[in-house]
Parts: structure tokens; sequence; C-alpha cells
């Protein structure tokens, strides 16, 4: 089989890589990996793209000793080289932006024009800046009784980083640029479902200089390669964002050598609009809650509106709503492109099915868009849902929102849907009344609150969810919190020999 696959005009190397090679295979007689490679679709009409290795614990076990060998010298090399080495890792995302746009497009989806403007640059920037904030980071020394405490972030070990094909190179980038930038070895076991741009990620690291091991890329199934990296007793930090029932597995394997672990999981975040807003606002935000085709961890699908304003509200949205175009991806009149896999299509439409047969009722959409093809889905929104129902308690991960209504001026109803659900990653409000909206804020549970507004994140501040949407938080210092070991040195006054 050829290593390397043409995609959207772009080679892209389909092994592993490995301790600075590319790995086809590493086979031993534990290994039990049935096939050598999984083939790798395009969600935009269907098309084979490449045949991608298939990892087992041969690679896992490969990849974790390559991590480990390079950890101490990567570990050792000064600060201020690990950010020069993560600048140049940046420089080669921008200078091969368009390409990696291209390629994840292809491989997951989402509107080039979003890759190309919004998430390649992203992507560079994430690294610039855990680069800058390692310099940054810092906390003053203090006395105990004229013994001085200084406390410094030592790099934990080899980590391995576990991502989703929603966002792929931007969800890996925001683990990879804090874990390298702490001085930590990577292994990234990208989603099969999108494999290519993590590929392409590794050769930029090649070609920034990067020393072999310090970041490595496994491919391959989540049981198959996922978790025999997760298992390994070498491994000291386990970031994830998926689902929450493959959290569950890793955080019991991880349990078994006390491996803490990062997670972000899904959501179920809810709209809060009332009838003080600004309606019209109210409506592009909501109907942004579509982008990538409603795979997004932090989309709010939960739209509660103040029972007055309902109409009103509703009948903006729909004007938005048939703004929207949905096609290919790749062409810039698009607003909406395909989910990510048949299979998924067919998770989302039963969803949709089971909460119409509990006597839902779709206003918008529906069902799957057959005039494009298997992995469209209509823009839905439904209405008479139950809040104990499944359509409201469960992620869709789809272009599927519901509409619930609260009694005029019930902030206390508004509240409890609002926090009616296991997750609580964030909440959005639409509101004209500041004093209204800091007393819901203070009763919302969710990592994330965004007043009038939606999806602006800045590095600095921390990021994760509560209840089941994930554990810890990440960005800013509270990722280096995360990737490092903290030690706390305290030297007594004097004693010093004379020099
Ligand atoms: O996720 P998984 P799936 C939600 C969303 C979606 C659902 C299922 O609701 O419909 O999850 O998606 C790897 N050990 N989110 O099945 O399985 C897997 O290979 C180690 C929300 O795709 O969690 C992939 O790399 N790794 C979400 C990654 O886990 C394992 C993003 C995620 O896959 C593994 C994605 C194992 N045993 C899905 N099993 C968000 N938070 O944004 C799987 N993997």
């Amino acid at each position: 089989l050829p290593d390397t696959a043409t995609v959207a005009g772009v080679p892209v190397d389909t092994r592993h890589w490995i301790g600075g090679t590319r790995v086809a295979s590493v086979r031993d007689a534990t290994d039990s990996a049935t096939a050598a490679t999984f083939t790798d679709h395009s969600p935009i009409d269907g098309a084979p793209l490449a045949e991608i290795a298939r990892g087992g614990p041969g690679e896992a076990r490969a990849a974790v000793a390559a991590a480990l060998e390079a950890f101490p010298g990567w570990a050792a090399t000064p600060p201020a080289e690990r950010a020069r080495s993560l600048h140049a890792v940046a420089d080669g995302v921008e200078a091969r932006a368009d390409e990696l746009a291209r390629v994840e497009t292809a491989d997951n989806g989402a509107l080039l024009r979003s890759h190309r403007r919004g998430v390649m640059p992203r992507v560079a920037h994430n690294l610039r800046y855990f680069a800058d904030r390692l310099l940054a980071l810092g906390h003053d020394d203090f006395d105990t009784r004229g013994h001085t405490n200084h406390v410094s972030w030592d790099p934990a070990g080899p980590a391995v980083l576990i991502t989703p094909w929603n966002a792929p190179l931007m969800l890996a980038s925001w683990k990879i640029a804090p874990a390298l930038a702490a001085g930590n070895t990577v292994i990234l076991k990208p989603a099969e479902w999108t494999p290519l741009t993590a590929s392409l990620f590794a050769d930029i690291t090649h070609d920034a200089g990067l020393p072999p091991g310090v970041f490595n890329v496994v491919q391959g199934y989540g049981p198959e390669a996922g978790a025999p990296l997760v298992a390994d007793p070498r491994v000291r930090r386990v970031s994830f964002t998926g689902s929450v029932p493959t959290a569950r597995r890793i955080a019991a394997a991880a349990a078994e050598n006390l491996v803490p672990c990062s997670f972000e999981l899904g959501g179920k975040s809810p709209l809060l609009v009332f009838a003080d807003a600004d309606l019209e606002r109210a409506a592009d935000l909501a109907v942004e809650q579509y982008d990538n085709a409603g795979q997004v961890c932090l989309a709010a699908t939960r739209i509660l509106v103040e029972e007055p304003v309902r109409d009103a509200f509703l009948g903006l949205f729909m004007d938005r709503v048939a703004e929207l175009r949905q096609g290919d991806p790749r062409d810039e009149a698009t607003g909406i492109g395909p989910n990510i896999h048949p299979r998924h299509i067919d998770r989302v439409d039963g969803f949709v099915r089971r909460a119409l047969e509990a006597g839902a009722k779709a206003v918008i959409g529906g069902g799957p868009n057959t005039e494009l093809g298997g992995t469209y889905y209509l823009p839905t929104l439904l209405t008479d849902v139950a809040q104990d129902s499944e359509i409201v308690q469960e992620e869709v991960f789809g272009p599927v929102l519901t509409l619930q209504t609260f009694p005029e001026g019930d902030e206390d109803e508004a509240v409890r849907l609002a926090n009616g659900t296991r997750f609580g990653l964030a909440a959005t409000l639409a509101t004209g009344d500041r004093a209204r909206a800091e007393r819901i804020t203070a009763r919302l549970v969710a990592g994330t609150v965004w007043v009038n507004c939606f999806f602006v994140r800045d590095l600095s501040a921390p990021f994760g969810g509560s209840r089941q949407s994930g554990v810890g938080r990440e960005g800013g210092d509270w990722s280096f919190d995360f990737y490092c070991d903290l030690k706390n040195t305290v030297t007594a006054p004097g004693g010093w020999g004379e020099a």
C-alpha cells in the first residue's frame, strides 16, 4: 500500500509518526490488531480519502517508549528555547494554513472558509499563546519565618492526548501547545474519522526542528490504539475531548496508575432569551448554534424563551434559517455543510424520530436533506418537548435545536430549565437588563456563560465543564497546572558555606 495519499491536492503521509520517523506498523507477539489499515472517507460525498495505518498495542508501546526517551532532553531544554520551537511550529502552520484548511474540510466537512479564516490561524495562535505564557509563568517567592518558598512548574512526562473529529487540529493544538511548552512529550491519538491534519502537523513539527520523540502520532480506533496508550504505566497525563462513555473508560484505566486526566466532554447548553432582549440579536445567536452542522460541544442547543416573546423570536429565527444555504462546505455561499459520517446521521436522526414519536413538532427541518446525500441533515427546530425527554436531556451533536418556554417574569423556572440536565458546559443569555444577567449568571451551572454574545473565547480564560461536561479547566495557567507537577522548594536562611 502507498504511504502517501493525495487529499485536496495535498500529499498526506498515512503512517504513524513515532520517534521522529514514519512507521507503518509495529508488530509483536502480544499484538492482536487484525488489519494494518483502515479507510478514511470524506463526509462531503462519501469518497474514500486514504488508507490509514491502524494502530494497536505495539504502536502504542513504541510511541510511549519514544516519548519517554525524548522526555529528559525536552524537559531540560530552556523554556525560551522550547518557546522558540513552538513559534517555529506556528510559523509552519501559518505557511501551510491553506493546505491544512483544505485537508481538514475534506476530512471532517466543516466549512472551508472558517477553516481558512478562523480555525487554522487559531491553531497557530494556540501555539504562540502557550509559548509566550510559559515565559510569563511564575509565582512570587514568599517567606515562612525567614525561609523562602519557591514554586516551580516541572513537566510531568509523556502526555497522551486523545481528540475528537468535530474540530480535529484546533482541539489537538489546544492540548499540544501547553503540553509541549511545559516540557512534556506528547503522543496524539486523533479520531479515526479525521486522521489527516494530525499527520500534516507531524511533518510541520519535524520541519520546525522538534527533536525526535517529542511529538508522536498514533493513528487508529479508540479501543485498539487509544486504550493501550491510556493504560501504559509510563504515561503521566491524559487529556481527552470526546464523549462521556469514553471518558468513563479512560478514567477507569487511568485510575490504575493514578494518572491525572483532563476531560472536555459533551454539553446540552441553554440559550435563555428574555423578553427584554434585543430579539434580532437573540435570533442571530440562535442561528449560530447550527455552526459546524451542530457538532460543537459548546452549542446552545436548548432555546428557552420567555413566553410573551416566543412567537416574535421564532419568526426572526425562522427568517434567518431560511437564508442558511446547505451544501458543499468548500462553497463560499454554504452556511451549513454535512455531518461527519452516515453512522452519525443515523444517530442524529434516531434522536429526532424518537422525539417526534413522543409528541415533538418539527417547526423547521426534521430529517436528512435527501437532495444532498447521506451525510446532510436539515437544520431542525423541535417544539413541544418535555424537560425530561431524551431530546432535551441528551447531546445530539447535529443541527437539532429544541425550543421551550418559561412563564413571563419567572426567573426561577428559567434557571430550573437551564440547569436541568446532567451537563454544565456553557450557557448563553440574551437580555437587556444587566442586573438580571448578573442574577441569572450567578445561579447557572456552567463553565462558560456568554451574555448577549457567543463563542468569544480568550486563551487566558479558564475553559471546561461542570457536572458530566468535564473534569478540570484548561487555558492560561490552568493548562500548565494540569500538565506540570508543581513543586515548592523551601530554603532555610543562611547555612551556606563560604564561596
Ligand atoms: O466519541 P468518542 P464518538 C459526543 C457527541 C457524539 C458522541 C459520540 O455527542 O455524538 O460523543 O462520538 C477515542 N480509549 N462527542 O463516538 O468515542 C476515539 O478514537 C481511548 C462530543 O466519536 O468519545 C476518538 O479519538 N480512546 C465531543 C475519541 O476517543 C478512545 C466530541 C473521541 O471519541 C476509546 C466528540 C478508548 N476506549 C464526540 N474509545 C466534544 N466534547 O466536543 C474511543 N476513543
